[in-house]
């Protein structure tokens, strides 16, 4: 507890989940560990939800929903104002919080609180664009629009990678749009998640709307599942792999509710034979290591024009061998370790499958033997339609393929079962125009000259196919957590029916 405490969580509670008032006690519930995955040493402990605290979380969120929804949405959007301005002054012990469960570097933890600070102003500027279109009615003396109405309370089911800026494009937004939020954070960041219900009780506590943002901490899935399967909560927002999503999508649309998914990537960046190398090889970098290659944006696959493949790869290898592996919190550090020891079995899977497939380990491919779960970058020499190369590995290995065309390119860039992010570095104008039209790239996201990875927020954030279809946090996003509800007044004597039909009596 001195270590967070050291981090400026003086009020930290290890509460298993807070519902308006009240946290429920740690007293004598199992705990859940949070360990830091650069020792494999403890952090600290959280208490786990029981199935009683779920139905008490679930009924509170639902009366609070009926205070929160009759708050006009611009003084929603100033309480998430507030609640920014409270992200901006923790960001650096938050982001240091970030590095030390998740492992990602420092850099990256502050950016990942960053992301926050940026929804939040997003947020409160959207919450006075909430706009509903008019349209001409084809009636006379009748008026004719539509508006949008909050939902209820929001199921939010964050994954570790990003352990809370993604709850911020979700619950933000939610919250703005007059839901209340129960979030159910990764069993592997729940102190992360514990910091920030602190922070938002601080905020909405003072402003006198408690139990907007609730949190329930739990590694059991059938408690998941009854969050999942609550007819009380019309929406799901889950992000993490496609076979849970599948799941999560199967529970929710069994009881027609909505489901908003953001799942497994598999993201290619191309490179063409006019590419500008000196911008390529540092995105590629940054896309394929960065967060040791556990983002659902991070690039797996780089799909090289023949003429300059070897020379990318030799400026691959020459990069890789300077890349700076270890403690996460030492700013000169580029690469951390992975999750657990679960993700680093699966890295040394996956690299026993791809040797024994014929795949050539360009560089690394080693588990380091050093405490923590470090993995070396790998780059491997691949072809698209292996088994492995499918698949997301949630790890930074980088599969090189070579290419001819940019027909055959787009084709091997889509030819996979996820369309999360793709990119293309080029400096032809025709080649960048047809990636990015209607028969290039088929992901929610395509890039020009920069990387797969790091999107922006005030952007439409998600992919196509087994990615899910779900967008999430900028532009029109807000749409998923509000009910449209078409309204025609008539302000007239008369009563013309729609397409003229008569019905005289
Ligand atoms: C994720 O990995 O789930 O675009 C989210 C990015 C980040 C978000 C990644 N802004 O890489």
């Amino acid at each position: 507890m001195k270590l967070l405490k050291d981090l400026g969580l003086e009020d930290f509670n290890p509460g298993v989940c807070w519902g308006p008032g009240w946290w429920s006690g740690a007293d004598s519930r199992r705990r859940i560990d949070s360990s830091n995955p650069a020792t494999e040493k403890p952090i600290a402990s959280v208490g786990a939800a029981t199935a009683a605290d779920v139905e008490t979380l679930i009924g509170a969120s639902w009366e609070n929903f009926r205070t929160w929804r009759a708050v006009p949405a611009p003084v929603r959007g100033d309480l998430v104002r507030r609640l920014g301005e409270s992200l901006r002054v923790h960001k650096d012990r938050l982001g240091s919080l970030v590095s030390l469960e998740t492992g990602k570097i420092k850099e990256e933890g502050d950016g990942e609180v960053q992301e926050m600070i940026d929804m939040a102003d997003f947020a409160v500027g959207q919450s006075r664009m909430l706009y509903g279109k008019t349209m001409h009615s084809e009636r006379p003396s009748h008026r004719m629009y539509e508006q949008w109405h909050p939902l209820g309370p929001v199921g939010v089911i964050t994954a570790f990678n990003f352990p809370v800026a993604v709850w911020a494009w979700n619950a933000l937004i939610a919250a703005i749009c007059g839901n209340t939020v129960i979030w159910k954070p990764s069993p592997k960041a729940p102190l992360t998640a514990v910091a920030v219900q602190h922070l938002c009780n601080r905020v909405m506590e003072e402003a006198g709307y408690p139990g907007v943002f609730n949190l329930l901490v739990t590694d059991e899935n059938p408690l998941a599942e009854s969050l999942v399967q609550d007819r009380r909560i019309p929406l799901i927002s889950f992000t993490g792999s496609t076979k849970v999503g599948r799941w999560v999508s199967r529970l929710v649309a069994a009881r027609l509710g909505r489901s908003l998914l953001e799942l497994s990537g598999n993201n290619a960046v191309i490179v063409d034979e006019t590419a500008d190398l000196d911008l390529a090889v540092p995105a590629v970098v940054f896309g394929a290591v960065g967060t040791a290659g556990q983002r659902c944006t991070t690039t797996r696959r780089l799909i090289v024009h023949e003429n300059c493949y070897e020379e990318l790869i030799s400026r691959l290898i020459h990069a890789y061998r300077q890349l700076p592996i270890g403690d996460p919190l030492d700013r000169k550090t580029l690469v951390g370790p992975l999750i657990d020891a679960e993700a680093v079995a699966k890295f040394s899977d996956a690299i026993a499958t791809l040797k024994q497939r014929g795949g050539e380990i360009l560089y690394g491919g080693r588990v380091l033997e050093r405490g923590g779960y470090f993995v070396e970058p790998t780059l491997v020499r691949a072809e698209n339609h292996w088994e492995m190369v499918q698949r997301e590995t949630f790890a930074p290995i980088l599969y090189l393929i070579p290419f001819k065309t940019l027909e055959e390119a787009i084709a091997l860039n889509n030819a996979v079962p996820q369309g999360f992010s793709s990119s293309l570095f080029t400096t032809h104008l025709q080649h960048a125009e047809r990636f990015l039209s209607h028969w290039g790239s088929d992901c929610g996201i395509a890039n020009i000259n920069m990387g797969t990875s790091g999107a922006e927020i005030g952007g439409a954030f998600g992919g196509e196919k087994e990615t899910g279809g779900g967008r999430e946090a900028g532009s029109d996003a807000w749409k998923n957590y509000m009910r449209r509800q078409t309204n025609t007044i008539n302000w007239g004597t008369e009563l013309p029916l729609a397409q003229g039909i008569r019905f005289e009596l």
